[in-house]
């Protein structure tokens, strides 16, 4: 059992937010408790959620969720797509994204997680989307190291500046201080 103060699921954006440069925003917290028009999850292909983040958001946004995806799967790594985001809201969508397994480096990772991040941003574009979270995208369970992770979200994010604010949301310390450094 965690005290109030330590369990991750109580953190929020006011106690967490912590650097802000220009439009992209390295936060330490949870991704449900953002003000944000659109989280994106880090899914898998059959987009009915899983664990992690992914678990996450869709217990915050309710069952509906899992049957708004269950239409548009299969998913590949490396797409995006849109769906509502139900009890997530004022979020207006969740952009479920599947990043690339990690097996070593040499098996077209970077490109598939450049993919994930180009995707999920000119969805929000079409979508008219002013505000976007990230989480750190295939760096939990699929095994993508941190800190080049971080290098290709910002990269991919500074390489097409179509969203006002890009949030990327780390749930741990660690994350926290590659992704500041990366920014
Ligand atoms: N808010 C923000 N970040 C979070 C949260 C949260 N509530 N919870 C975890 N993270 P992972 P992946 C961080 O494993 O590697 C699922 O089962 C976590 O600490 O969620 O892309 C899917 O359905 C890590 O830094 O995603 C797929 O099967 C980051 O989110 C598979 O896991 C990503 O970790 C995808 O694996």
């Amino acid at each position: 059992m965690f005290a109030e103060s330590e369990d991750p699921s109580c953190r929020n954006e006011s106690a967490a937010t912590l650097v802000s440069m220009g439009t992209i925003e390295v936060v330490l917290g949870d991704i449900t408790r953002q003000e944000v028009d659109i989280v994106v999850t880090a899914a898998n292909e059959s987009l009915l959620g899983g664990g992690g983040v992914d678990g996450a958001v869709h217990r915050a946004a309710g069952p509906r969720l899992a049957e708004a995806g269950a239409r548009l799967a299969p998913c590949e790594p490396g797409k995006a797509v849109a769906t509502p985001a139900f009890g997530l809201a004022p979020v207006k969508h969740v952009i479920h994204t599947v990043g690339p397994v990690w097996e070593g480096g040499e098996h077209g990772e970077d490109e598939v997680l450049t993919s994930c991040y180009v995707e999920s941003l000119r969805l929000a574009g079409e979508l008219g989307a002013r505000s976007i979270a990230f989480p750190a995208i295939a760096t939990g369970i699929y095994g993508f190291p941190a800190e080049r992770a971080a290098r290709i979200a910002v990269q991919s994010i500074r390489s097409l500046p179509i969203i006002d604010m890009s949030r990327l949301v780390a749930f741990d310390q660690e994350t926290y201080e590659v992704l500041t450094r990366s920014v």
